[in-house]
Protein backbone atom coordinates (compact mmCIF):
# COMPACT_ATOMS: atom_id res chain seq x y z
CA UNK A 1 0.00 0.00 0.00
CA UNK A 2 1.35 3.35 -1.04
CA UNK A 3 2.37 5.66 1.60
CA UNK A 4 -0.09 8.47 2.66
CA UNK A 5 1.28 11.58 0.69
CA UNK A 6 2.43 14.19 2.97
CA UNK A 7 0.96 17.36 2.90
CA UNK A 8 3.86 19.90 2.18
CA UNK A 9 2.21 22.65 4.68
CA UNK A 10 2.54 20.45 7.20
CA UNK A 11 6.16 19.13 6.30
CA UNK A 12 7.07 22.86 6.21
CA UNK A 13 5.45 23.43 9.39
CA UNK A 14 7.02 20.41 11.46
CA UNK A 15 10.74 21.81 9.96
CA UNK A 16 10.08 25.04 11.55
CA UNK A 17 9.25 23.64 14.62
CA UNK A 18 12.54 21.16 14.52
CA UNK A 19 14.74 23.76 13.27
CA UNK A 20 13.33 26.08 16.59
CA UNK A 21 13.99 23.50 18.81
CA UNK A 22 17.78 23.92 18.19
CA UNK A 23 17.72 27.49 19.28
CA UNK A 24 17.80 27.06 23.11
CA UNK A 25 20.62 24.97 22.88
CA UNK A 26 22.57 27.58 20.56
CA UNK A 27 21.46 30.32 22.80
CA UNK A 28 22.74 28.66 26.09
CA UNK A 29 25.72 28.35 23.77
CA UNK A 30 26.20 31.90 23.80
CA UNK A 31 24.96 32.80 26.81
CA UNK A 32 27.34 30.57 28.38
CA UNK A 33 30.46 32.74 26.39
CA UNK A 34 29.46 35.65 28.48
CA UNK A 35 30.12 33.27 31.82
CA UNK A 36 33.22 31.98 30.30
CA UNK A 37 34.22 35.90 30.49
CA UNK A 38 33.23 35.92 34.29
CA UNK A 39 30.64 38.72 33.37
CA UNK A 40 28.18 40.25 35.66
CA UNK A 41 24.97 38.87 35.48
CA UNK A 42 23.00 41.99 34.24
CA UNK A 43 25.52 41.74 31.22
CA UNK A 44 25.04 37.95 30.41
CA UNK A 45 21.12 38.77 30.96
CA UNK A 46 21.27 41.56 28.37
CA UNK A 47 23.42 39.25 25.82
CA UNK A 48 20.51 36.82 26.51
CA UNK A 49 17.59 39.47 25.73
CA UNK A 50 19.83 40.69 22.80
CA UNK A 51 19.44 37.22 21.07
CA UNK A 52 16.34 36.41 22.20
CA UNK A 53 14.08 39.92 21.12
CA UNK A 54 16.60 39.66 17.93
CA UNK A 55 16.88 36.46 16.36
CA UNK A 56 14.09 34.16 16.32
CA UNK A 57 10.93 36.03 15.72
CA UNK A 58 11.11 36.21 11.82
CA UNK A 59 9.99 33.51 9.21
CA UNK A 60 13.01 31.56 9.39
CA UNK A 61 12.96 31.15 5.58
CA UNK A 62 16.62 31.81 5.16
CA UNK A 63 17.71 29.54 8.10
CA UNK A 64 15.33 27.00 7.04
CA UNK A 65 16.45 27.06 3.46
CA UNK A 66 19.85 26.04 4.18
CA UNK A 67 18.61 22.32 6.10
CA UNK A 68 16.62 22.05 2.94
CA UNK A 69 18.81 22.63 0.52
CA UNK A 70 21.42 20.25 2.42
CA UNK A 71 18.72 17.41 2.36
CA UNK A 72 17.69 18.18 -0.89
CA UNK A 73 21.39 17.40 -2.39
CA UNK A 74 22.24 14.18 0.09
CA UNK A 75 18.85 13.12 -1.78
CA UNK A 76 17.81 11.39 2.23
CA UNK A 77 16.52 11.65 5.08
CA UNK A 78 18.94 13.46 8.00
CA UNK A 79 20.46 12.32 10.72
CA UNK A 80 20.03 14.05 13.70
CA UNK A 81 23.71 15.15 14.03
CA UNK A 82 23.22 16.77 10.49
CA UNK A 83 20.12 17.88 10.74
CA UNK A 84 21.68 19.96 14.25
CA UNK A 85 24.92 21.07 11.94
CA UNK A 86 22.52 21.92 8.81
CA UNK A 87 20.66 24.03 11.47
CA UNK A 88 23.45 25.53 13.25
CA UNK A 89 24.33 27.18 9.73
CA UNK A 90 20.93 28.30 9.43
CA UNK A 91 20.61 30.11 12.77
CA UNK A 92 23.87 31.53 11.54
CA UNK A 93 22.29 33.26 8.76
CA UNK A 94 19.81 34.29 11.05
CA UNK A 95 22.08 35.87 13.53
CA UNK A 96 23.72 37.67 10.39
CA UNK A 97 19.94 38.95 9.64
CA UNK A 98 19.59 39.71 13.10
CA UNK A 99 22.45 41.59 13.31
CA UNK A 100 21.51 43.40 9.41
CA UNK A 101 18.30 44.43 10.87
CA UNK A 102 19.21 45.98 14.45
CA UNK A 103 21.02 48.37 12.43
CA UNK A 104 19.03 48.73 9.29
CA UNK A 105 15.92 49.90 11.34
CA UNK A 106 18.52 52.83 13.30
CA UNK A 107 19.31 54.08 10.13
CA UNK A 108 15.83 53.69 8.51
CA UNK A 109 14.15 55.69 11.93
CA UNK A 110 11.44 52.41 11.33
CA UNK A 111 8.84 52.10 14.27
CA UNK A 112 8.24 48.17 14.46
CA UNK A 113 9.68 44.85 13.22
CA UNK A 114 8.61 41.73 13.37
CA UNK A 115 5.20 43.05 15.43
CA UNK A 116 7.25 44.28 17.87
CA UNK A 117 9.21 47.75 18.61
CA UNK A 118 12.26 47.63 17.42
CA UNK A 119 15.17 46.61 19.70
CA UNK A 120 16.95 50.57 19.33
CA UNK A 121 12.90 51.94 20.27
CA UNK A 122 13.37 50.14 23.75
CA UNK A 123 13.70 52.99 26.39
CA UNK A 124 16.77 51.14 27.72
CA UNK A 125 18.40 50.10 24.38
CA UNK A 126 19.41 53.02 22.68
CA UNK A 127 22.25 53.57 20.87
CA UNK A 128 23.20 50.39 22.41
CA UNK A 129 21.90 48.72 19.70
CA UNK A 130 24.47 49.63 17.90
CA UNK A 131 26.79 47.04 19.82
CA UNK A 132 24.58 44.62 20.30
CA UNK A 133 24.25 44.43 16.55
CA UNK A 134 28.02 43.75 16.39
CA UNK A 135 27.52 41.17 19.61
CA UNK A 136 24.80 38.97 17.00
CA UNK A 137 27.54 39.09 14.37
CA UNK A 138 29.86 38.24 16.54
CA UNK A 139 27.98 35.13 17.40
CA UNK A 140 28.07 33.73 14.12
CA UNK A 141 32.01 33.14 14.08
CA UNK A 142 31.99 31.40 18.04
CA UNK A 143 29.13 29.13 16.24
CA UNK A 144 31.05 28.08 13.91
CA UNK A 145 33.99 27.39 15.74
CA UNK A 146 32.37 25.74 18.26
CA UNK A 147 30.70 23.20 15.75
CA UNK A 148 32.97 23.45 12.37
CA UNK A 149 36.30 23.79 13.22
CA UNK A 150 37.13 20.42 12.25
CA UNK A 151 34.92 20.11 8.98
CA UNK A 152 36.47 20.48 5.43
CA UNK A 153 34.26 23.27 4.72
CA UNK A 154 35.00 25.48 7.79
CA UNK A 155 37.96 27.71 5.94
CA UNK A 156 34.74 27.98 2.94
CA UNK A 157 31.73 28.65 5.33
CA UNK A 158 33.58 31.26 7.36
CA UNK A 159 34.71 32.60 3.45
CA UNK A 160 31.07 33.24 2.47
CA UNK A 161 30.14 34.98 5.79
CA UNK A 162 32.57 37.52 6.04
CA UNK A 163 32.06 38.09 1.65
CA UNK A 164 28.39 37.89 2.03
CA UNK A 165 28.59 40.44 4.84
CA UNK A 166 31.03 42.33 3.19
CA UNK A 167 28.74 42.58 -0.07
CA UNK A 168 25.49 43.52 1.88
CA UNK A 169 27.18 46.31 4.04
CA UNK A 170 28.13 48.22 0.31
CA UNK A 171 24.49 47.48 -0.56
CA UNK A 172 23.11 49.15 2.36
CA UNK A 173 25.67 51.87 1.64
CA UNK A 174 24.36 52.18 -1.85
CA UNK A 175 20.92 52.12 -0.52
CA UNK A 176 21.45 55.10 2.40
CA UNK A 177 23.32 57.65 -0.44
CA UNK A 178 20.82 57.48 -2.88
CA UNK A 179 18.11 58.18 -0.50
CA UNK A 180 19.72 61.65 1.57
CA UNK A 181 17.50 62.94 4.27
CA UNK A 182 17.75 66.64 2.96
CA UNK A 183 17.71 66.51 -0.37
CA UNK A 184 15.11 65.20 -2.65
CA UNK A 185 15.93 64.42 -5.84
CA UNK A 186 14.03 61.71 -8.16
CA UNK A 187 16.34 61.70 -11.22
CA UNK A 188 18.65 60.19 -9.21
CA UNK A 189 16.67 57.24 -9.50
CA UNK A 190 16.00 54.64 -11.57
CA UNK A 191 15.00 50.58 -11.82
CA UNK A 192 18.88 50.25 -13.21
CA UNK A 193 20.06 51.56 -9.79
CA UNK A 194 17.34 49.92 -7.55
CA UNK A 195 18.43 46.44 -8.94
CA UNK A 196 22.00 47.52 -8.36
CA UNK A 197 21.15 48.56 -4.74
CA UNK A 198 19.10 45.24 -4.01
CA UNK A 199 21.59 42.72 -5.45
CA UNK A 200 23.86 43.93 -2.77
CA UNK A 201 21.67 45.13 0.14
CA UNK A 202 19.20 41.81 -0.21
CA UNK A 203 19.95 39.01 -2.83
CA UNK A 204 23.25 37.73 -1.72
CA UNK A 205 22.64 37.43 1.90
CA UNK A 206 19.36 36.20 1.33
CA UNK A 207 19.64 33.61 -1.36
CA UNK A 208 22.94 33.06 -1.96
CA UNK A 209 24.36 32.26 1.35
CA UNK A 210 21.90 29.48 2.46
CA UNK A 211 22.06 27.85 -0.70
CA UNK A 212 25.73 28.28 -1.14
CA UNK A 213 25.89 27.31 2.60
CA UNK A 214 24.06 23.79 2.41
CA UNK A 215 26.26 23.19 -0.86
CA UNK A 216 29.68 23.47 0.96
CA UNK A 217 28.54 21.42 4.02
CA UNK A 218 27.45 18.92 1.23
CA UNK A 219 30.75 18.63 -0.08
CA UNK A 220 30.32 20.76 -3.67
CA UNK A 221 33.41 22.22 -4.73
CA UNK A 222 33.23 23.09 -8.41
CA UNK A 223 33.38 26.68 -8.60
CA UNK A 224 30.99 26.73 -11.65
CA UNK A 225 28.40 24.77 -9.82
CA UNK A 226 28.38 27.92 -7.16
CA UNK A 227 28.34 30.36 -10.49
CA UNK A 228 25.49 28.70 -11.61
CA UNK A 229 23.62 28.86 -8.50
CA UNK A 230 24.51 32.56 -8.21
CA UNK A 231 22.91 32.87 -11.57
CA UNK A 232 19.82 31.63 -10.43
CA UNK A 233 19.60 32.99 -6.73
CA UNK A 234 20.21 37.04 -7.37
CA UNK A 235 17.15 37.21 -9.71
CA UNK A 236 15.10 35.24 -6.88
CA UNK A 237 16.56 37.92 -4.01
CA UNK A 238 15.69 40.75 -6.98
CA UNK A 239 12.73 39.00 -7.01
CA UNK A 240 12.40 39.42 -3.07
CA UNK A 241 13.32 42.66 -2.47
CA UNK A 242 10.51 44.11 -5.17
CA UNK A 243 8.28 42.24 -2.95
CA UNK A 244 9.85 43.98 0.66
CA UNK A 245 9.24 47.21 -1.46
CA UNK A 246 5.23 46.73 -2.73
CA UNK A 247 5.01 45.48 0.60
CA UNK A 248 6.50 48.70 2.42
CA UNK A 249 3.23 50.76 1.07
CA UNK A 250 0.85 48.09 0.47
CA UNK A 251 1.13 45.55 2.99
CA UNK A 252 -0.59 46.05 6.31
CA UNK A 253 2.16 46.60 9.36
CA UNK A 254 -0.41 43.63 11.07
CA UNK A 255 0.60 41.70 7.47
CA UNK A 256 4.17 42.77 7.58
CA UNK A 257 5.25 42.95 11.20
CA UNK A 258 6.29 46.38 10.30
CA UNK A 259 5.62 50.17 9.28
CA UNK A 260 6.84 51.12 6.08
CA UNK A 261 9.08 53.93 6.05
CA UNK A 262 10.01 53.80 2.47
CA UNK A 263 8.59 56.84 1.48
CA UNK A 264 8.97 59.17 4.48
CA UNK A 265 12.66 57.64 3.93
CA UNK A 266 13.11 59.07 0.18
CA UNK A 267 14.25 55.65 -1.11
CA UNK A 268 14.87 54.23 -4.17
CA UNK A 269 12.12 51.80 -4.17
CA UNK A 270 10.52 49.61 -6.92
CA UNK A 271 6.96 51.14 -6.36
CA UNK A 272 8.55 55.18 -7.01
CA UNK A 273 10.61 54.34 -9.72
CA UNK A 274 7.60 52.32 -11.55
CA UNK A 275 5.81 55.38 -10.77
CA UNK A 276 8.31 57.69 -12.13
CA UNK A 277 8.08 56.26 -15.37
CA UNK A 278 4.35 56.47 -15.42
CA UNK A 279 3.72 59.86 -14.42
CA UNK A 280 2.42 62.84 -15.55
CA UNK A 281 4.06 66.60 -15.84
CA UNK A 282 0.93 66.68 -13.08
CA UNK A 283 1.95 63.31 -10.91
CA UNK A 284 5.44 64.18 -11.11
CA UNK A 285 5.23 67.47 -9.50
CA UNK A 286 3.58 65.91 -6.59
CA UNK A 287 5.67 62.99 -6.65
CA UNK A 288 8.71 65.94 -6.69
CA UNK A 289 7.36 67.77 -4.14
CA UNK A 290 6.08 65.24 -1.18
CA UNK A 291 8.60 62.20 -1.82
CA UNK A 292 10.78 61.79 0.93
CA UNK A 293 8.97 64.44 3.48
CA UNK A 294 9.12 63.63 7.22
CA UNK A 295 5.23 64.43 7.33
CA UNK A 296 2.29 61.92 6.64
CA UNK A 297 0.23 63.88 4.67
CA UNK A 298 3.01 64.46 2.13
CA UNK A 299 3.30 60.36 2.71
CA UNK A 300 -0.51 60.42 1.82
CA UNK A 301 -0.22 62.53 -1.39
CA UNK A 302 2.48 60.11 -3.16
CA UNK A 303 0.53 56.97 -1.84
CA UNK A 304 -2.62 58.82 -3.86
CA UNK A 305 0.07 59.03 -7.23
CA UNK A 306 0.85 55.46 -6.62
CA UNK A 307 -2.54 54.63 -6.34
CA UNK A 308 -3.74 56.41 -9.35
CA UNK A 309 -0.71 54.95 -11.18
CA UNK A 310 -2.22 51.44 -10.56
CA UNK A 311 1.11 50.03 -8.88
CA UNK A 312 -0.73 47.38 -7.26
CA UNK A 313 -2.05 46.31 -10.68
CA UNK A 314 1.56 46.56 -12.47
CA UNK A 315 3.10 44.96 -9.27
CA UNK A 316 0.77 41.52 -10.32
CA UNK A 317 2.11 41.99 -13.61
CA UNK A 318 5.29 41.94 -12.92
CA UNK A 319 4.97 39.02 -10.03
CA UNK A 320 3.56 36.64 -12.39
CA UNK A 321 5.91 37.09 -15.42
CA UNK A 322 8.78 37.19 -12.99
CA UNK A 323 7.94 33.96 -11.68
CA UNK A 324 7.43 32.23 -15.15
CA UNK A 325 10.63 33.55 -15.73
CA UNK A 326 12.46 32.39 -13.08
CA UNK A 327 10.68 28.69 -13.26
CA UNK A 328 12.45 28.59 -16.48
CA UNK A 329 16.00 29.58 -15.22
CA UNK A 330 15.45 26.68 -13.03
CA UNK A 331 14.02 24.36 -15.62
CA UNK A 332 17.68 25.56 -17.71
CA UNK A 333 19.74 23.78 -15.11
CA UNK A 334 21.59 20.67 -15.82
CA UNK A 335 20.85 17.43 -13.81
CA UNK A 336 21.56 14.52 -13.46
CA UNK A 337 21.64 11.02 -10.91
CA UNK A 338 25.33 11.76 -11.36
CA UNK A 339 28.28 13.55 -11.30
CA UNK A 340 27.55 16.82 -13.80
CA UNK A 341 30.41 18.32 -15.81
CA UNK A 342 29.32 22.58 -14.93
CA UNK A 343 30.57 24.41 -17.96
CA UNK A 344 32.11 27.83 -16.71
CA UNK A 345 29.37 30.26 -15.53
CA UNK A 346 26.69 26.98 -15.99
CA UNK A 347 23.59 26.31 -18.34
CA UNK A 348 21.54 28.80 -16.87
CA UNK A 349 20.13 31.71 -19.72
CA UNK A 350 19.00 34.53 -17.19
CA UNK A 351 20.15 37.43 -18.85
CA UNK A 352 20.74 40.25 -16.26
CA UNK A 353 20.43 43.38 -17.34
CA UNK A 354 23.56 44.36 -16.54
CA UNK A 355 26.14 42.32 -14.42
CA UNK A 356 27.38 43.94 -11.22
CA UNK A 357 28.82 40.65 -9.67
CA UNK A 358 30.93 38.53 -10.89
CA UNK A 359 29.59 35.21 -12.60
CA UNK A 360 32.79 32.77 -11.38
CA UNK A 361 34.33 32.36 -8.13
CA UNK A 362 37.97 32.38 -7.77
CA UNK A 363 39.06 28.87 -7.55
CA UNK A 364 40.26 27.42 -3.87
CA UNK A 365 40.74 23.98 -4.13
CA UNK A 366 39.66 20.70 -6.07
CA UNK A 367 37.43 21.44 -8.95
CA UNK A 368 37.08 18.14 -10.47
CA UNK A 369 34.81 17.66 -7.65
CA UNK A 370 31.77 18.26 -9.94
CA UNK A 371 28.70 17.02 -7.60
CA UNK A 372 25.09 17.72 -9.28
CA UNK A 373 23.26 20.58 -8.09
CA UNK A 374 19.44 19.72 -8.56
CA UNK A 375 16.85 22.05 -9.78
CA UNK A 376 14.25 21.14 -6.65
CA UNK A 377 16.47 23.68 -4.20
CA UNK A 378 15.84 26.73 -6.36
CA UNK A 379 12.31 25.63 -6.97
CA UNK A 380 11.54 24.69 -3.05
CA UNK A 381 13.09 28.55 -2.11
CA UNK A 382 11.51 30.20 -4.77
CA UNK A 383 8.09 28.58 -3.65
CA UNK A 384 8.60 30.03 -0.02
CA UNK A 385 8.44 33.22 -1.31
CA UNK A 386 5.94 33.40 -4.43
CA UNK A 387 3.11 35.65 -3.73
CA UNK A 388 4.19 36.27 -0.07
CA UNK A 389 2.07 38.55 1.54
CA UNK A 390 4.58 39.17 4.86
C1 LIG B 1 16.82 45.56 4.06
O1 LIG B 1 16.31 46.55 3.29
C2 LIG B 1 18.23 45.17 3.85
C3 LIG B 1 18.96 44.71 4.89
C4 LIG B 1 20.36 44.34 4.70
C5 LIG B 1 18.41 44.54 6.27
P1 LIG B 1 15.02 47.28 3.92
O2 LIG B 1 15.43 48.44 4.76
O3 LIG B 1 14.05 47.51 2.83
O4 LIG B 1 14.41 46.14 4.90
P2 LIG B 1 13.12 46.35 5.81
O5 LIG B 1 11.99 46.73 4.89
O6 LIG B 1 12.90 44.96 6.41
O7 LIG B 1 13.45 47.38 6.82
MG1 LIG C 1 14.63 49.02 6.68
MG1 LIG D 1 17.07 49.67 4.85
MG1 LIG E 1 11.89 47.42 3.00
Amino acid sequence: MAAPAIDPKAKAAQRKKEFLDVWPKLESELVQLMKQHSMPEDATEWFRRNLNYNTPHGKLNRGISVVDTFEILQGRALTADEFFKASVLGWCVELLQAYFLVADDMMDQSITRRGQACWYRLPQVGNIAINDSFMLEAAIYHLLKLYFREEKSYVYILELFLETTLKTEIGQLIDLITAPEEHVDLSKFSLKKHQLIVIYKTAYYSFYLPVALGMRYAGINSDAAYATALSILIPIGEYFQVQDDYLDCFGTPEQIGKVGTDILDNKCSWNVNIALQRASPEQRKILDENYGRKDSACEARVKAVFNELKIEELYREYEQNTYEKLNKLIDAIPESEGPVEYTSGGNATYEPMMEPYPRTIPSLGNDKDTMGLKREVFRSFLNKIYKRQK
